[in-house]
């Protein structure tokens, strides 16, 4: 039986990735950093919460780093941990390095010195492309981040790469374009109007304020993209792949859909408001994954109208609970 280690386990990935490693026989050992509140419930909502093993772990402490990849001793490290939400590096860019970008390098070091014989997954971004120059980005096109959130990004793929290079460990890295699902975070941009669309539609919200409608994405499903990265840690060599869709839509797309998937006219509830705006837009990224489909098999299965709709429907359905 494998051991797997998720850093940032509570999270979307986290939860997504810690299902797939269970059904394939994994012993899971999920990393959780201290809250006050129960962070654990998008493992419960999934119904693994009682068979991942969770563990306290902090990316900003050195020493527990250390003790726990000690302890735990396993066979493959997923770092999902950062702090993820780009609009909120722009408020505070040191946190973010520290945790996102630091953070992936304590790991590293870590496996460097307790055994290097252990794989290594690094959740790097598309956002790291941020300013593009080409229609479509893939593995070789170069970085432009456009948040403090891309550079620490940036950072932490640029250390991965090179712990694999000088010390020979088994690191890869998935370039992993924007993914949701019912558990996205609220704060991002395809859940706040996913919730809000269910929630005018029960009559229990009034308007959704949002910012740059312009901005275009390539959107896919956090289940369909948890397996690739499981897939990157299997191969005899590691590297870095692109995972994305090849299909960019704007944010206006997404409210547009949405909004019709309860048979509303977002025109009459939709409000711009410019707090939203970020210092620097990543106006479009749009991702070629033909070298995950060549070397790993991986095709995504869910497309852009599907996905939006399982958001949706998910939404109206924690509204009639009353968990909304
Ligand atoms: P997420 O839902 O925001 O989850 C982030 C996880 O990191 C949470 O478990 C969070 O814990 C944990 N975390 C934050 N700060 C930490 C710290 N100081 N120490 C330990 N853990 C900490 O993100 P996600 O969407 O699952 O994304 C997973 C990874 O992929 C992230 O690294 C993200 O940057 C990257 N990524 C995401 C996307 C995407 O579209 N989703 C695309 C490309 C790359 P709490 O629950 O306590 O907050
Ligand atoms: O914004 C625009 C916003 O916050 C998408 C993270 O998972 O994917 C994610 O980063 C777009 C931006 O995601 C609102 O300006 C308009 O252009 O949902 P988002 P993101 O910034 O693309 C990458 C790949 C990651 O790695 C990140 O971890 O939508 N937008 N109005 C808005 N965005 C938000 N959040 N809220 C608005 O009201």
């Amino acid at each position: 039986m494998k051991t797997a280690l998720i850093t940032g386990v509570t999270g979307q990935d986290g939860a997504y990735l810690a299902q797939l490693l269970l059904q394939n026989d994994y012993r899971v050992v999920g990393g959780e950093r201290r809250t006050a509140q129960n962070s654990l419930g998008r493992l419960e909502r999934l119904g693994i919460a009682k068979d991942v093993e969770v563990v306290p772990l902090e990316l900003l402490e050195n020493e527990n780093i250390q003790r726990t990849i000690a302890d735990v001793q396993p066979d493959e490290i997923y770092n999902l941990a950062a702090q993820s939400f780009v609009g909120v590096s722009f408020e505070m860019p040191l946190y973010t390095s520290e945790v996102t970008a630091l953070g992936a390098l304590r790991l590293l070091e870590a496996v460097r010195v307790i055994n290097p014989k252990i794989r290594f997954y690094q959740a790097s971004s598309s956002e790291m492309f941020g300013a593009v120059t080409s229609s479509l980005q893939d593995e070789d096109t170069p970085f432009h981040p456009r948040s403090p959130y891309g550079v620490a990004k940036c950072f932490a793929h640029h250390s991965s790469v090179l712990y694999r290079e000088a010390y020979d460990i088994f690191v890869a890295c998935g370039i992993l374009f924007n993914h949701e699902s019912p558990l996205r975070g609220e704060e991002f941009v395809t859940r706040k109007i996913t919730l809000a669309a269910a929630r005018i539609a029960a009559g229990k919200q009034k308007t959704l304020s949002l910012g740059n409608l312009d901005a275009r994405r390539d959107w896919g499903f956090a289940g369909d993209y948890v397996k690739a990265m499981w897939l990157m840690m299997q191969q005899r060599e590691p590297r870095d792949y692109v995972i994305a869709t090849g299909e960019a839509h704007s944010v206006g797309d997404f409210v547009a859909h949405a909004f019709r998937a309860v048979n509303l006219n977002w025109q009459d509830y939709v409000v711009i408001d410019p707090k939203f705006n970020r210092p620097a837009d990543v106006e479009i990224l749009c991702g070629d994954a033909t070298k995950a489909k060549d070397l790993l098999g991986w095709e995504p299965l869910v497309r852009f109208e599907h996905l939006v709709e399982m958001m949706v429907s998910a939404d109206c359905r924690l509204v009639e609970d009353g968990k909304a």
